[in-house]
């Protein structure tokens, strides 16, 4: 029986052994021969923006989340309309995603060195995972060798909004191979950044036709984001996500979703659904375990449809594919 159990493990082993060199795989350090420097120099442009404003971390976080669910981790997010093309930029969902300018010199520096060689893709997923290490999140390795796609639509767009149920948004998780837990642990980015009024607004005064705030919002909280997004409605001021430690990350996001704290209503339905409440006692209870629970699902994010090998291309400049 013993050695019936060996004869397959063997042949498991021999299986995986064979079949996998088969498929494509990004690899840490895809450029350590091409580009030796592409990483030094992706972390030091990002450390030099972030020592100038600090909400680069967030602003990246949100460009690559948004990249990788249309079409897959591709950059199709960088690309600029033309009067032929209404591009992902342009759609409403997209709305406020920033710092498109940081990759464009991330993007020049890159090509000075190793010209046509570092794809835009992997430029947002390197510069993601640096801000996140500079704004004292987890340090991680992350595999590259992405390729850049050839389309983007802003029709394509269809990014989970602010007002989804945990249920609508799971689907949409589960649709690009990312489970619950995944889904959960993500949403922990949103311990930095800011929210423009407009997307709470509903919380505050109508909620789902009511006539009355959300039930679920702490009372203080409810009081504050009154006064800060009713002082001046139509210039749409920005409110953080994480009301106490907004340029920290950490576990506090989970936290304050427990005292009723949520910003967004997707951050605070995480907490009262029962398909994420026990997910966010866990991450609550457990900010080492947050952290390294985040960065693997960054990473499996990361890996969401890539084009490798001679698919797609590398742009030279990020926001205008190389044949127009
Ligand atoms: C169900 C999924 C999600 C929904 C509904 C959602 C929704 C939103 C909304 C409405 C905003 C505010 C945008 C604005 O007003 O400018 C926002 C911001 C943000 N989101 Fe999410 N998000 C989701 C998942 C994620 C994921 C997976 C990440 C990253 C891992 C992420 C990271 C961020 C960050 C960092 C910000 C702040 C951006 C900034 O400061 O510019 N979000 N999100
Ligand atoms: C409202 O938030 C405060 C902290 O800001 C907390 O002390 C309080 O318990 C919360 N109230 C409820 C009902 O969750
Ligand atoms: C930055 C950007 O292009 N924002 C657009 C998002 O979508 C809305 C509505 O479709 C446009 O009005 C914005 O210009």
């Amino acid at each position: 029986m013993e050695s019936f159990h060996k004869y397959t493990n063997v042949i498991a082993f021999l299986f995986l052994f064979f079949s996998s060199p088969l498929t494509l795989a990004l690899q840490v350090g895809f450029y350590s021969k091409t580009c030796p420097n592409a990483e030094t120099i992706v972390q030091q442009v990002v450390q030099q923006r972030f020592a100038a404003d600090k909400s680069v971390a967030a602003a990246l976080l949100r460009m690559h989340f948004h990249d990788c669910f249309v079409r897959g981790c591709d950059a199709s997010i960088l690309i600029d309309s033309t009067s032929t093309n209404q591009a992902e930029k342009a759609s409403g969902a997209n709305g406020s995603v920033r710092e498109f300018a940081l990759i464009d010199q991330i993007k020049a520096k890159l090509e000075q060195s190793c010209p046509q060689t570092v794809s835009c893709a992997d430029i947002i997923t390197l510069a993601t995972r640096d801000s996140v290490a500079l704004v004292g999140g987890p340090k991680y390795n992350v595999p590259t060798g992405r390729r850049d796609g050839l389309i983007s639509k802003s029709n394509e767009v269809n990014v989970p909004g602010p007002s989804s149920t945990v249920s609508q948004a799971q689907q949409s998780f589960k649709i690009k191979g990312l489970t619950i837990n995944d889904m959960v642990v993500l949403l922990g980015g949103h311990t930095v950044g800011i929210t423009h009024c407009s997307f709470i607004s509903d919380r505050l005064t109508n909620f789902q036709g009511t006539g009355a705030p959300d039930p679920t919002m702490n009372k203080t909280l409810l009081t504050q984001l009154k006064g800060t997004c009713g002082a001046n409605p139509s210039a749409d001021p920005s409110i953080f996500l994480d009301q106490k430690t907004p340029f920290v990350f950490d576990n506090e996001y989970y936290n304050q979703l427990k005292s009723n704290n949520g910003v967004l209503q997707i951050d605070q339905e995480l907490a009262v659904d029962p398909l994420s409440s026990t997910l966010v006692n866990n991450m609550a209870a457990n900010n080492a375990g947050f952290v390294q629970n985040f960065a693997k699902a960054m990473v499996k994010m990361g890996g969401i449809q890539v084009l490798q090998g001679t698919a797609g291309e590398i742009r030279t400049n990020c926001r205008v594919f190389n044949k127009n």
